[in-house]
């Protein structure tokens, strides 16, 4: 039996890679790990392969040019179809700026047979600016960071992605709540 085979048969639904992407403080770490407590509660297993953890690991050593940054994505998307692959709802939060590189990690996941649903965490630059939950954008707007998203870094909203979650008005709730329907209508048999 193959491996996804025999974690909807262990675990009772299918693997997927959830990918969040949006501008750094838009709120994909903070939807991200409220989904994953979302899934757990409907008895689906996940795991969230956030870019600041990966990039004291598994991508340690890249920086944020975009040739970095796809190797960034692309390694983080090779550890999601892994963790899709024994059955996990991989939920990968990487600003991954590109519609180049979203779609290297959707058709890398198509070629696995692993389902991908993309998610738009939209908040507008003045919006992210204003909260700057890790003071980065200060220190951006000052030079201290080059090649910032938004800043000096180019970011490219998706055009036609599966979800799209407004976090400037909408409610962290509401908007995990429309995420984990669009989860468990792809890995669960019936829902
Ligand atoms: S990605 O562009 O390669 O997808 P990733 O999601 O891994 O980025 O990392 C983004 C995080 O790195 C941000 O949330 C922020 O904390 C930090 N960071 C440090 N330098 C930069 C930069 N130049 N641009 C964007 N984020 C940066």
């Amino acid at each position: 039996m193959r491996a996804i085979d025999k974690g909807l048969a262990l675990l009772g639904h299918k693997g997927a890679v959830v990918w969040m992407t949006g501008l750094s403080g838009a709120g994909k770490t903070t939807i991200s790990t409220a989904l994953e407590e979302r899934l757990t509660d409907a008895g689906i297993l996940s795991h969230v392969l956030d870019g600041d953890v990966l990039r004291t690991g598994l991508c340690s050593g890249l920086g944020f040019t975009e040739h970095d940054r796809n190797e960034n994505i692309r390694r983080a998307a090779c550890a999601a179809i892994i963790l899709a692959k024994a059955g996990l709802v991989s939920v990968c939060s990487l600003i991954s700026p590109l519609k180049s590189q979203r779609d290297m990690a959707r058709r890398m996941c198509e070629e696995s047979g692993v389902p991908f649903i993309e998610c738009y965490v939209s908040a507008p630059l003045d919006e992210c600016e204003r909260r700057d939950v890790k003071g980065l954008y200060a220190r951006a707007r000052a030079g201290d960071i080059p090649n910032f998203t938004g800043i000096t870094a180019p970011y490219e909203p998706p055009d036609n992605p599966e979800v799209v979650l407004d976090t400037q008005f909408g409610l962290v709730a509401e908007c995990v709540g429309e995420l984990l329907l669009n989860v468990r209508r792809m890995v669960q048999v019936e829902v």
